[in-house]
C-alpha cells in the first residue's frame, strides 16, 4: 500500500484545484458531455441511451466519490469505532437511480437529460443489475448499506468482486436454463485501488517453532500466494453527504507468482494457466440458497475474502498506534451467516502467530470484536467443512481451529462434568467420517453475540438447532434483530407516485428517514379523494407490470384483475408447488361452472418469479409446472380473463422494482418455521399490497404491527409441524380431496408430459411430504377464497391497504442498523455538519 501525501506548503495549489461535483443542471450537462466526449471517446453523432446511461454514471460517480473522500478523511480524524459488514452477498441491483435520489439530485439529471434529449428512465433501464448476491441474505446487506450511510455510521462493506454474479435465468420449453451473467465489461460505480493489495496464502504447512525458553511459535510457510486486489464502491446515504465504501476483493496471480522458471523453459502455457488458476477465485459466485455443497473452491473464497478483508482492517487500526486490548473498541465486525467465519480464525492467528500475542489475550480481543447473524434453521444449510479439506488449504487455520475447540471443550466440561454427549454435541469438529469443521458453532463461540433475523426465528435457534449452547452461555448471548428493508428503494425509488401522494399528506418526505411517521396517513383512511388516488397509483404500477408482461412474455393480462405474485427464489421449503396446485384447482373449478357462476368471479393474474439452484432438481421442476400450467390455462378461450398464469424470466432486484409496487397480494407460504424472516414480504406491504401467508419469519410480526384483519393467515404453526412430520412418516395420511383431484389432472397429462412432474407429486404422496403441502392446501384454498370476497369489497381493501402501510414504520433497515448499533457494535454514528 503506497502512502504519500503532498507537502505541508504545497497543499494551498492542490486545494485550490479541488474536485468539487456539479450542482446546477448547466453544470450536470457539463459533465455529462465532457464523459462522452473524452471518457467515452463518442459525440454528439454517435450517443444513444447507453452512451447516455454511462455519462449520466459517470457525472453522479464523480460527485459521489467527492463525498466518498471527505467522508473517508472524516471518518479516520475523528477515529471512531467503525463496523464491518462481512458478506459474501451483496445484491445492490441498480445504482444510478439510487444514487440520483440519495443525493437529491433527480430533477436536475431529469431537466437535464431531457435538454441534450434523453428520456431519463430510458437512461437508467440501460443498468446492468448488480446481482452479486443470490436472494434474501444478499439484498439484506444492500439495505444495511444503504441505512448504515443514511444514518452515518463509519460503516464499510467487504465482499468479493464477482466476475458473475448470479445467473441469468432464460426459460426455454418451460424448462430453466442457466446463462452467466458476466457484467463488468465497464462498471461505472467501482474504483480499482491497484494499490491497495494483499497477498494471500493456501496450502503449505505449519511449521514448529520452539525457543530458548520454551515457548512455541508456529509458523505458516511454503505453498502458494495469490494477491487480493480491492475495487472500491461508493455507498451514498440519503439526505446526508456521508459515502461509506463497499470493498470487494478481485483475485490475481500475485506478482512473485508468474513462474518465470517456467516461462524462460518454454512452458509459456503452463505459466498463463497458473495465472488464471489465481483468477478463478473471484470469478463467480454460488448460485446455491439454503444448501452447503462443501467445493474446495468456494473455501478457497471464503479465505481469500476474510484474510484480505482482516488485514485492511488490521493495517488500518495500527495506524492509529492503539493497544491490541483497545481492538473491540475500535473495530466491529459482523458476520453475515457462517461464510465469513474464517475471520474469526484468522484474526486470532494474526494476533498469536505475528503479533505475538498471548492466546487468552488474543481470543479476548476476537470474541469481543465478532457478532455472528444466523439466517436459517435448515439443517441442509449449516456449514460444514471436511477437516482434511482445511487441513490440506488451511493447514496452521486447523490447528487454531482445533485449540480453539480444546479451550472450548474444557471450559463445558468445568461447567458441566459428566456430560460427554454433551461435549460431543457441541464440539466443534463432528466425529464422522471424514471428520467436519461446524462453522456455526465455531462462530457462536467465537463472538460475543449471535441474532437471528425474526422474532420467531430466534427463538427457534435458541430452543432447536443452538439450545446447547444457551445452556453453556446463558440466554444473554443470543439475541434477535428483526429485519427490515430500505424505504428509499423499496418505497421512494420503486413507488416514486405512492411516495409523492403520502409526502403531500404528511407535509414532506420526513417518512423516508423515520419511518414510523407513516402512522400519519392513518387520518386519511376515510378521506374519499385520498383512497381513490391510493387506487389509482395501484392500477397505474399494474400497468407499468401489464406492459412488462406483454413485451416479454406475449401474454395480455388485464390490469384491473387482481394480481396475485409470488417471487422469490424457489424452494420446497417457500412452497410454490403449493401455490401451483392451487391455481391448478382454481382453473378446474372454473372449467366446472356456469356462465352465471363465472360471473361473479374475480378475474385473477397469477405472477410467479424466481430462480431454481442449478443442481436443484425438484424446484425446476416446480418451474417447468407452472410454466406448463401457464401454456394450458393462458390458451384455454373458455377461460379469458378469468385467470392467468405468469411466470416472469429472471427476477432479480430491478424486476422486483417493477413487480413489488404492482401486487394486490403476494404470497409468504413456507412451512411454519422454515422460512427465518422473509423480506420481500414487508416491501409488499410497504408498497399497499395485502399478504396471504402462514405464521412463519417476519410475517408474524408484520400482523402485530398492521393488525390480524388486514392480512390473510392460514396454516399449522410452528409448534406443531414437527408432530405433523412424525405423524406422516408412521401413519401416512388421506390426502386433500380437491388436491388429490389436482394430481390426478397432472396425471392425466392436463399440462403436458404427466411423468415430468411424478417425482414432485410422489414427494408429496409417497415420500412424507416433509413441507406439509397436504395439510396446509385446505386452509389455503379457503384463505384464497376469502381473498377474492374481500377483493371485491374495493373500498374497504383500499382501506386495509392504506393502515398496513401507515403501521409499517418498524421495518425500516433505519431501524434494524440502529439496534445492531446499540445492542452488538457500540458504535455512535458520526456527526456531520
Ligand atoms: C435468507 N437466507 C433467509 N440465504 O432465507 C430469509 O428468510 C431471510 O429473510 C434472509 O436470509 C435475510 O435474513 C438466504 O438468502 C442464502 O441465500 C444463502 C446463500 C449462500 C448459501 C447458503 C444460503
Amino acid at each position: 500500500v503506497v502512502e504519500a501525501s503532498i507537502p505541508e506548503h504545497l497543499r494551498a495549489t492542490w486545494k485550490k484545484y479541488s474536485a468539487t461535483g456539479f450542482e446546477h443542471k448547466e453544470e450536470f450537462e457539463q459533465e455529462f458531455v465532457r464523459h462522452i466526449e473524452t471518457t467515452l471517446a463518442r459525440s454528439l453523432y454517435n450517443c444513444d441511451d447507453l452512451a447516455a446511461y454511462y455519462g449520466t454514471a459517470l457525472a453522479f460517480r464523480d460527485r459521489l466519490i467527492i463525498e466518498w473522500n471527505k467522508t473517508q478523511q472524516r471518518q479516520t480524524l475523528l477515529d471512531q469505532k467503525r463496523v464491518y459488514y462481512l458478506s459474501l452477498e451483496f445484491l445492490m441491483g441498480r445504482a444510478l437511480d439510487n444514487a440520483m435520489l440519495n443525493v437529491g439530485k433527480k430533477d436536475t439529471a431529469r431537466e437535464g437529460l431531457e435538454d441534450l434529449g434523453f428520456r431519463i428512465e430510458d437512461v437508467v433501464n440501460q443498468e446492468h443489475d448488480a446481482a452479486l448476491g443470490n436472494g434474501g441474505l444478499g439484498r439484506l446487506a444492500a439495505c444495511f448499506l444503504d441505512s448504515m450511510a443514511t444514518l452515518n455510521y463509519p460503516a464499510w462493506g467487504y465482499g468479493l468482486r464477482y466476475r458473475y454474479g448470479i445467473f441469468k435465468q432464460e426459460i426455454v420449453d418451460g424448462y430453466q436454463v442457466e446463462i452467466p451473467d458476466y457484467w463488468l465489461d465497464f462498471n461505472p460505480w467501482e474504483f480499482p485501488r491497484h494499490d491497495i493489495t494483499v497477498d494471500i496464502q493456501f496450502y503449505g504447512q505449519s511449521v514448529r517453532h520452539e525457543d530458548e525458553d520454551g515457548r512455541v511459535t508456529y509458523n505458516w510457510q511454503g505453498g502458494e500466494i495469490v494477491q487480493a486486489v480491492a475495487y472500491d464502491v461508493p455507498i451514498p446515504g440519503y439526505g446526508t453527504t456521508t459515502t461509506n465504501n463497499l470493498r470487494l476483493w478481485s483475485s490475481k496471480a500475485s506478482s512473485g507468482e508468474f513462474d518465470f522458471q517456467k516461462f524462460n523453459a518454454g512452458e509459456y502455457e503452463s505459466a498463463v494457466s497458473d495465472q488464471q488458476r489465481a483468477e478463478t477465485i473471484s470469478a463467480v459466485l454460488y448460485p446455491n440458497d439454503n444448501l452447503d455443497r462443501g467445493k474446495e473452491l468456494r473455501l478457497k473464497q471464503q479465505y481469500f475474502w476474510c484474510a484480505a478483508s482482516l488485514y485492511d482492517i488490521v493495517r488500518r487500526f495500527k495506524k492509529t498506534n492503539r493497544a491490541w486490548l483497545e481492538f473491540p473498541d475500535q473495530v466491529a465486525i459482523q458476520l453475515n451467516d457462517t461464510h465469513p467465519t474464517l475471520a474469526i480464525v484468522e484474526l486470532q492467528r494474526i494476533l498469536v502467530d505475528q503479533e505475538g500475542l498471548e492466546w487468552d489475550e488474543a481470543w479476548k480481543i476476537v470474541v469481543g470484536t465478532f457478532g455472528y447473524t444466523n439466517h436459517t434453521v435448515l439443517p441442509e444449510a449449516l456449514e460444514k467443512w471436511s477437516v482434511p479439506l482445511m487441513e490440506h488449504l488451511l493447514p496452521r487455520h486447523l490447528q487454531i481451529i482445533y485449540d480453539i475447540n480444546l479451550f472450548f471443550l474444557q471450559d463445558v466440561e468445568k461447567k458441566f462434568p459428566d456430560d460427554r454427549d454433551l461435549l460431543a454435541r457441541v464440539s466443534i469438529i463432528e466425529e464422522s467420517r471424514p471428520k467436519m469443521v461446524r462453522m456455526a458453532y465455531l462462530a457462536i463461540i467465537g463472538s460475543h453475540k449471535v441474532n437471528g433475523v425474526a422474532e420467531l426465528h430466534s427463538d427457534l435457534i435458541k430452543t432447536t438447532i443452538f439450545k446447547d449452547f444457551v445452556n453453556i452461555y446463558g440466554p444473554d448471548k443470543f439475541t434477535n434483530v428483526t429485519n427490515g428493508i430500505t424505504p428509499r428503494r423499496w418505497l421512494h425509488q420503486a413507488n416514486p407516485r405512492l411516495s409523492k401522494l403520502i409526502a403531500s399528506k404528511l407535509g414532506g418526505y420526513d417518512f423516508l428517514t423515520d419511518l414510523t411517521l407513516l402512522d400519519g396517513i392513518e387520518h386519511f383512511v376515510d378521506d374519499k379523494e385520498f383512497r381513490k388516488e391510493w387506487a389509482e397509483i395501484k392500477t397505474e404500477n399494474k400497468k407499468r407490470l401489464a406492459k412488462h408482461i406483454k413485451d416479454t412474455t406475449g401474454y395480455t393480462v388485464n390490469p384491473t384483475a387482481l394480481f396475485d405474485v409470488q417471487v422469490k427464489r424457489i424452494h420446497e421449503y417457500k412452497r410454490q408447488q403449493l401455490n401451483i396446485f392451487g391455481v391448478i384447482h382454481r382453473y378446474l373449478k372454473i372449467k366446472s361452472m356456469t356462465p352465471e357462476e363465472r360471473k361473479k368471479l374475480v378475474p385473477r393474474v397469477s405472477i410467479f418469479g424466481g430462480k431454481a439452484a442449478p443442481g436443484y432438481w425438484m424446484a425446476k421442476t416446480i418451474i417447468h409446472l407452472i410454466n406448463k400450467v401457464g401454456q394450458v390455462v393462458n390458451n384455454d378461450s373458455d377461460i379469458g380473463d378469468l385467470l392467468k398464469v405468469i411466470f416472469i424470466e429472471d427476477y432479480n432486484v430491478s424486476k422486483a422494482e417493477i413487480i413489488v409496487p404492482a401486487s394486490d397480494i403476494s404470497e409468504h407460504i413456507s412451512t411454519a418455521g422454515t422460512e427465518a424472516s422473509g423480506t420481500s414480504n414487508m416491501k409488499f406491504v410497504l408498497n399497499g399490497g395485502l399478504i396471504i401467508g402462514t405464521c412463519d419469519g417476519a410475517n408474524i410480526e408484520i400482523t402485530r404491527e398492521i393488525t390480524e384483519s388486514n392480512i390473510f393467515l392460514f396454516g399449522n404453526l410452528a409448534e406443531d409441524v414437527e408432530n405433523l412430520r412424525e405423524t406422516h412418516r408412521y401413519k401416512g395420511f388421506t390426502l386433500d380431496e380437491d388436491l388429490a383431484k389436482v394430481f390426478e389432472s397432472i396425471r392425466s397429462g392436463t399440462f403436458g408430459d404427466a411423468n415430468a412432474f411424478e417425482s414432485l407429486i410422489a414427494s408429496i404422496t409417497d415420500h412424507g411430504d416433509y413441507y406439509l403441502v397436504s395439510d396446509d392446501f385446505k386452509s389455503y384454498i379457503q384463505t384464497q377464497e376469502l381473498v377474492d370476497e374481500d377483493f371485491q369489497k374495493q373500498d374497504e381493501w383500499i382501506a386495509k391497504s392504506i393502515s398496513s402501510v401507515a403501521r409499517m414504520g418498524f421495518f425500516s433497515t433505519d431501524r434494524v442498523i440502529d439496534e445492531y448499533a446499540e445492542s452488538i457494535w457500540n458504535v455512535e454514528p458520526l456527526v456531520v455538519e
